[in-house]
């Protein structure tokens, strides 16, 4: 069943938004015993496919959402899969959300989404999130890892605001996280800016971050 064919085939559905037909070779491959996360890294793939797509204008912003969607099913149908392959302990607890004034949410949810799959619990705060949400829940749950995101422009000040807060709370409060910037208009500059500890141009480098992170850590 893991040949590069039926790879292939994903990709390509998942590109062409076919819900009904990914959801369909999904659920055969893991009936098969395919490797759950190879699935998820075809359906990541796809789901770059359709950001392509969205860039030439072949796509509009439903296609995303749509994607997005798709994205979502795949993983309920692989999650009790990937369950099994965890060992029960969780890789590390990730404190997720958008920053205020910010509502978009298909990036981030797709990384929070990926860091489950990996075996991170996490706590995502939604969007629009102030810093002094952001601040509370870092208290309240001791996070490993925090990870923001913000795709307008706006959001860069805002992102600023968010990590000098976390900073203060986990000097006063003797916390140590590392603090992860995504969306896609982050760089490196903009990562310097804001303060953050790093920033990743997509969710699964979110997750290899993450992994190196925890790896670290220990
Ligand atoms: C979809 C979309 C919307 C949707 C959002 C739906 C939703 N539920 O999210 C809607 C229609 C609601 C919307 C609204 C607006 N939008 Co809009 N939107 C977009 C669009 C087209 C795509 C964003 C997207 O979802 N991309 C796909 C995802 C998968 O990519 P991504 O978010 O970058 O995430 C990836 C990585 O960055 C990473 N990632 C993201 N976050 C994080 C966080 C962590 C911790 C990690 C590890 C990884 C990670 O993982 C993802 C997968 O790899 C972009 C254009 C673009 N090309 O990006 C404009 C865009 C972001 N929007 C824009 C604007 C201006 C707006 C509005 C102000 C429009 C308006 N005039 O009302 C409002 C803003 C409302 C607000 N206050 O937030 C501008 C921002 C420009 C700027 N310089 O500020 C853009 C760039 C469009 C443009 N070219 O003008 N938008």
């Amino acid at each position: 069943m893991n040949t590069p064919n039926h790879h292939e085939v994903l990709i390509a559905l998942v590109a062409e938004l076919e819900e009904e037909a990914v959801l369909e070779l999904v659920q055969k491959r893991i009936a098969a015993g395919d490797d759950p996360f190879q699935i998820i890294e075809d359906c990541n793939a796809g789901m770059r496919l359709v950001g392509q797509k969205y860039e030439i204008g072949e796509y509009f912003v439903s296609g995303l959402i749509m994607a997005g969607e798709i994205f979502r099913e795949v993983v309920q149908i692989a999650q009790p899969v990937l369950q099994k392959y965890a060992d029960g302990s969780s890789s590390g607890l990730v404190l997720l959300g958008t920053v205020a004034g910010d509502i978009h949410d298909i990036g981030k949810n797709m990384a929070g989404t990926l860091l489950s799959c990996y075996g991170f619990t996490v706590i995502d705060l939604g969007v629009d999130v102030s810093p002094a949400v952001f601040a509370e829940k870092v208290l309240e749950i001791k996070p490993d890892i925090v990870g923001l995101s913000g795709l307008i422009t706006a959001s860069f000040e805002m992102m600023k605001e968010t990590i000098t807060a976390l900073r203060q709370i986990a000097e006063v409060h003797q916390l140590s996280f590392p603090i992860i910037v995504g969306g896609g208009m982050i760089d490196e500059q903009v990562s310097q800016y804001v303060g953050a500890d790093y920033w990743v141009k997509d969710a699964m480098s979110g997750v290899r971050l993450s992994q190196k992170l925890m790896e670290d850590k220990k």
